[in-house]
């Protein structure tokens, strides 16, 4: 399907969405994030389909929401809308990984959008702020909660009170990225990595996805008991045979999801 925001690839299990809107620096509108989530719900029923990545321009993954289409509204529009809810939770919905492959800026909802991914490979250019304080609001898609998890409270607030930015280095020290890779190498990382997810198992895969996120619904104990039954469970699988009897015979495992 051809979108307005958007540009979308399939190739070699790998669904490539790039943010598209290059006069805005890929500001997150309604017809952007309308978009996304379309496209990630057809990637994530796409039986070729095994990884997906995010990633913007080289100048900005995304500088946060509209602010122009924002600047427009009331409370009464934001509320009945619930703006930005419905294609929020359509990503936390999609059960197959999200890289967020981030250069340039990412500020505002663009950060939000690149934690809201699974992880987050970041170029040495990329640049990450919560600067909505400037524009008298605060996030509202996670910012508050994420960001918090991500780098602590000392650091979270400080991004969110002063509006300042992070560079990658300042990110990965503080594990908000994954890893900082140059510029130029940042679309090789990022599509080697998932090349390397959609090697594997895709119920592994799925079930890691759930017991990562799980840490942060969870307590501890709780947690620990989910990861022990579907480590139990992945027993009935035939990928955990395939997996163990190609360590064993020492050859490379050919995982049928099943
Ligand atoms: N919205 C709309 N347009 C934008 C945005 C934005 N967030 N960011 C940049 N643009 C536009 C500029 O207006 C400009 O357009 P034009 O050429 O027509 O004037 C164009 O992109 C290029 O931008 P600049 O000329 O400003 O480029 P610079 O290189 O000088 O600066 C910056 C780049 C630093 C990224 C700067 O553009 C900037 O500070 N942008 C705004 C960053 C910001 O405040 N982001 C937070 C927005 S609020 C938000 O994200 C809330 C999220 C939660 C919403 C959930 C609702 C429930």
């Amino acid at each position: 399907m051809a979108y307005q925001t958007l540009i979308v690839d399939i190739d070699n299990h790998i669904a490539l969405i790039r943010l598209n809107r290059p006069d805005a620096m890929n500001a997150l509108n309604s017809t952007l994030l309308g978009e996304l989530a379309d496209a990630l719900g057809a990637a994530d029923k796409n039986d070729k389909v095994r990884c997906i990545v995010i990633t913007g321009s080289d100048k900005a993954f995304a500088a946060g929401a509209d602010i122009k289409e924002m600047s427009e509204k009331g409370f009464v529009d934001m509320f009945q809308a619930d703006f930005f809810a419905p294609e929020t939770e359509a990503l936390l919905r999609v059960r197959k990984p999200i890289i967020a492959a981030v250069a340039g800026y990412a500020l505002g909802g663009g950060c939000e959008l690149a934690m809201m991914c699974d992880f987050i490979i970041a170029a040495d250019t990329a640049k990450f702020g919560q600067p909505e304080i400037n524009l008298g609001v605060v996030a509202g898609i996670g910012g508050t909660q994420r960001l918090t998890r991500f780098v602590g409270k000392s650091k979270a607030m400080d991004m969110h009170l002063t509006g300042r930015f992070m560079d990658a280095e300042e990110a990965e020290r503080s594990g908000l990225v994954s890893r900082v890779v140059p510029a130029s190498k940042l679309m090789d990382e990022a599509m080697t990595a998932a090349s390397k997810i959609a090697e594997k198992s895709q119920i592994s895969v799925k079930v890691v996805k759930e017991a990562v996120n799980r840490s942060y619904e969870t307590t501890l104990r709780e947690g620990l008991l989910f990861e022990r039954r579907v480590f139990h469970m992945l027993f009935n699988t035939a990928d955990q045979q395939e997996g163990m009897s190609a360590f064993l015979e020492k050859r490379q495992p050919q995982f049928r999801d099943q």
